[in-house]
């Protein structure tokens, strides 16, 4: 039986790959890190609870990572924890920094240091992007990247580090560049389920108002449930190489909106304001990914369409609520 080590498995991603490799009978092992409220580290992982092992650690703690690698002996390491809010990483940019890209070089150095036979696969991300587009308005794994947050900058160090230890110490070491994705386990702070929460709280009468930042800026949304399975495709591939995982259509946050209060049958402008706390000191404003590579090489397709994951991502919320 094959075995897979996901860090950061309490998380959207996490929870959703540990289903999927779990439903293709794979032994499935997970690291949280200690939090005060234990249920919180749990809230995703509800289906799960008797077929994944899940272990404390913290990607900045070696000796314990090293620990657990040799134990379990993953044949799969899928390195998903992070602090990933880019705005919060203006405000923490050394935890960030601590996280998302030393986290990535100590499990790496593990790997090379204890010669585990592991495919490594790393979240990296779009926002390393920035301010980067090619010609005909998609980003692809040649554009340039001038990554525009700590975060972003974090994250690409973590790329290419993932890259460097694959040419120099032959690690089946892979970067999966995802762009936004999304789904009814997304975190409350990210502007798809802010977006759907409040506007289900004004239609229950619960809010008035929903504040937001940047109605702008254009992101290319997909669906956390497609995603997971692109990182599993990667690491089957029979050579360590980086893909962009994206669906190629771009919607700005104001389109959002619109979609959301649509759907509930009230107007957006009636609720939304803007308030520069939300603004960010560098904005990424737009996003659009081009996947040729991973459809035409692992046969990979977004299922779920934009439409169809705000209809599930607003019955969750009003399921939450009422
Ligand atoms: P998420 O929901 O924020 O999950 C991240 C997980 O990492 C959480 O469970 C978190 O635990 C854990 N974590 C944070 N710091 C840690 C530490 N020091 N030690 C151990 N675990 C730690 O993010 P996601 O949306 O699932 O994304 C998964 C990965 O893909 C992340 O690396 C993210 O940066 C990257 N990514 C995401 C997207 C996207 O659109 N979702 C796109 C591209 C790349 P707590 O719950 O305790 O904080
Ligand atoms: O912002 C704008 C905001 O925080 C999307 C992470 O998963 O994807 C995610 O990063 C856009 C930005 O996601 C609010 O300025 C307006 O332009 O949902 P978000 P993100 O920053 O794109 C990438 C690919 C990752 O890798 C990250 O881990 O929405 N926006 N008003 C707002 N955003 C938030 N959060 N809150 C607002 O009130």
């Amino acid at each position: 039986m094959r075995r897979a080590l996901i860090t950061g498995i309490g998380g959207q991603d996490g929870s959703y790959l540990a289903e999927h490799l779990t439903e293709l009978g794979i032994e499935v092992h997970g690291l949280v890190r200690r939090n005060s409220t234990p249920e919180h580290q749990e809230s995703r992982l509800k289906n799960l609870s008797k077929t994944v092992s899940v272990y404390y650690a913290d990607m900045n703690d070696v000796t314990g990572l090293e620990r657990l690698l040799l134990k379990i002996q993953p044949d799969e390491i899928y390195n998903l924890a992070a602090q990933s809010h880019v705005r919060i990483s203006f405000e923490i940019p050394h935890s960030t920094s601590q996280i998302n890209a030393i986290g990535t070089l100590n499990l790496l150095e593990l790997i090379k240091n204890n010669n585990l036979n592991t495919k490594f696969y790393q979240a990296s991300s779009s926002e390393m992007f920035g301010t980067s587009v090619d010609l005909d308005g998609f980003q692809r794994e040649t554009t340039p990247m001038h990554p525009v947050s700590p975060y972003g900058c974090a994250k690409l160090y973590s790329y290419h580090l993932t890259r460097n230890y694959r040419k120099a110490y032959s690690l089946f070491s892979s970067n999966g560049i995802l762009f936004n994705h999304e789904s009814p386990r997304r975190g409350s702070n990210f502007v798809t389920s802010k977006v759907i929460k409040t506007a289900v709280e004004i239609k229950l009468g619960r809010a008035t108002q929903l504040i937001l930042g940047n109605l702008e800026s254009q992101r290319d949304w997909g669906h956390s449930y497609d995603y997971v399975r692109a990182m599993k495709l990667i690491l089957d591939h029979n050579v360590p190489e980086d893909f962009v995982v994206a669906t190629g259509t771009t919607r700005s946050v104001r389109d959002l909106v619109r979609l959301v209060f649509e759907y509930l049958h009230l107007n957006y402008e009636d609720f939304v304001k803007q308030d520069p706390i939300y603004f960010r000191p560098e904005e990424l404003t737009y996003l659009r990914g081009d996947s040729s590579k991973i459809r035409e090489s692992l046969g990979w397709m977004p299922t779920i369409s934009f439409e169809t994951m705000v209809e599930e991502m607003v019955k969750f919320w009003h399921d939450q609520l009422v």
